[in-house]
């Protein structure tokens, strides 16, 4: 029986040795890296972002909590591959100006890498001007923006705004994401896709790239 509760409380309490302790433990038990990654890893993350919230952590804690994360996904990364395929597709992917989050949308980057996709992960807070020059440069077909806050989801619509200013529109495909994002908000900025997490985000692309 894995104590998925223990992984949270020591992302919470950023113990970095415990918590890599519990992954490879959970991983030789045969525990699925999925379940590893919503039940104990994103479960610890919903915690400290109440904890911020309420002021019982402070920006450092949370960014040591986010340095554990990272290190935990790194452990997960070859296991949460969900297939062999290779599709051809090329995808940029980004957090919107004004924004710094960005374990999310590399857990994004990395399933899509898993499915065979070529993406090119641009980073955090990138500008709108930017998204157009690297469609150009990478020959993009499907662009992907994450936003985590209220305050930035605006970009996403500026950034969809130059894609369409650019001429560029009809050459890809734009998906956004982040836990502010809905459905409503992709189709009021005029994107094609809206997903909720990494893999229903790489699934999507896939379908996108095989059109
Ligand atoms: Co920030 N932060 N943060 N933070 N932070 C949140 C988002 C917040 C909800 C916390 C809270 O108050 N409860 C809140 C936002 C409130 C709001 O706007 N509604 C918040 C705030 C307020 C802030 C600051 C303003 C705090 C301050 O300075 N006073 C500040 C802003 C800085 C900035 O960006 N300009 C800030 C800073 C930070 C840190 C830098 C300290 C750190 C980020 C470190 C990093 O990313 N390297 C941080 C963190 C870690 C969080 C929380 C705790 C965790 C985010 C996370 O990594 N979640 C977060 C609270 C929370 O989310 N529960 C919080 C785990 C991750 C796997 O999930 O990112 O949702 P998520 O990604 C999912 C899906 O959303 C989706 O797939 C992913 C995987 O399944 N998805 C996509 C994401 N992107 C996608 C793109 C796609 C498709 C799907 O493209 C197609």
């Amino acid at each position: 029986m894995i104590d998925f509760g223990a992984m949270t409380n020591a992302l919470v309490a950023c113990d970095a040795d415990k918590i890599t302790g519990l992954v490879n433990d959970a991983l030789a038990a045969g525990t699925p890296a999925a379940d590893i990654l919503n039940k104990g890893l994103i479960a610890g993350m919903d915690i400290v972002g109440e904890k911020m919230e309420s002021g019982d952590m402070f920006i450092p804690e949370v960014l040591m909590a986010a340095q554990v994360m990272g290190s935990c996904v790194e452990i997960l990364k070859p296991m949460l591959g969900e297939d062999d395929d290779v599709s051809p597709g090329s995808v940029i992917i980004g957090t919107v100006k004004g924004d710094l989050h960005d374990i999310g949308k590399n857990l994004v980057a990395m399933m899509m890498e898993s499915a065979g996709l070529e993406v090119h992960n641009l980073g955090v807070d990138i500008a709108p001007e930017s998204f157009v020059e690297e469609i150009k440069k990478k020959n993009a077909q499907i662009v992907c923006l994450s936003a985590l806050l209220t305050t930035t989801m605006p970009a996403m619509k500026q950034t969809v705004d130059a894609i369409v200013e650019s001429g560029l529109r009809d050459q890809v495909k734009i998906m956004v994401g982040g836990a502010p994002v809905t459905q409503a908000f992709a189709d009021e900025i005029g994107a094609d896709g809206f997903s909720a997490d990494a893999g229903s985000a790489s699934k999507m692309a896939k379908s996108f790239a095989a059109d």
